[in-house]
């Protein structure tokens, strides 16, 4: 397994649209728990592909206290949404240090394939429904900042350029 290196925003390969997975073999596989174990270690509650600068519809969830209910979704589409819509605080381990509210339905159902490449439906509310509709978004090059006003993006963009500046000194 294998710590991979997250994108961090405006790199612009965040805004790539990723391509669906043609098949669930040993390579996807073995990029699924290289992902897990990303997830794990960043603290994080979900890391879509496009992340880690793969461009296929893969992602991966723990919404768990326990961090042991990793739920993995392929090709994941969305099939029925909530009348019901509400402002959550969101995060993400590509923006770092940043939270804000999004606009988010309070239940989905999703149909997806899991790690065997079997079919399954997932109904999720709460707070797994959000991390669902905040990766799906990864998937589409939909980052949750790009949903904040011109000015707050902005602000956050020079933010971020700063720290990486800094960081590569
Ligand atoms: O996609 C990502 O970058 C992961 C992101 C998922 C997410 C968090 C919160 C709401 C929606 C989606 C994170 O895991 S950010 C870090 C985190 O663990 C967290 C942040 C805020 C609330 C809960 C968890
Ligand atoms: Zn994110």
């Amino acid at each position: 397994m294998a710590l991979l290196p997250i994108l961090r925003f405006p790199d612009p390969r965040l805004h790539t649209v990723a391509k669906p997975v043609p098949t669930v073999d040993a390579r996807m596989q073995a990029l699924i728990a290289d992902m897990l174990e990303t997830m794990y270690e960043a603290k994080g509650i979900g890391l879509a592909a496009t992340q880690i600068d793969v461009h296929e519809r893969l992602i991966v969830i723990d919404v768990s206290e326990e961090r042991d209910q990793a739920l993995v979704l392929i090709n994941p589409q969305v099939v029925w949404t909530s009348a019901e819509t509400h402002l959550n605080e969101e995060g993400c381990l590509s923006v770092p240090g940043i939270y804000d509210g999004v606009e988010r339905f309070d239940a989905v159902t999703v149909s997806a394939l899991d790690e065997k490449g079997n079919s399954r439906v997932v109904q999720a509310e709460d707070l797994l429904a959000v991390c669902i509709q905040h990766e799906m978004d990864h998937l589409m090059g939909k980052v949750f900042v790009e949903y904040l006003s011109p000015l707050k993006r902005n602000r956050i963009k020079k933010k971020m350029l700063k720290a990486q500046r800094e960081e590569a000194q």
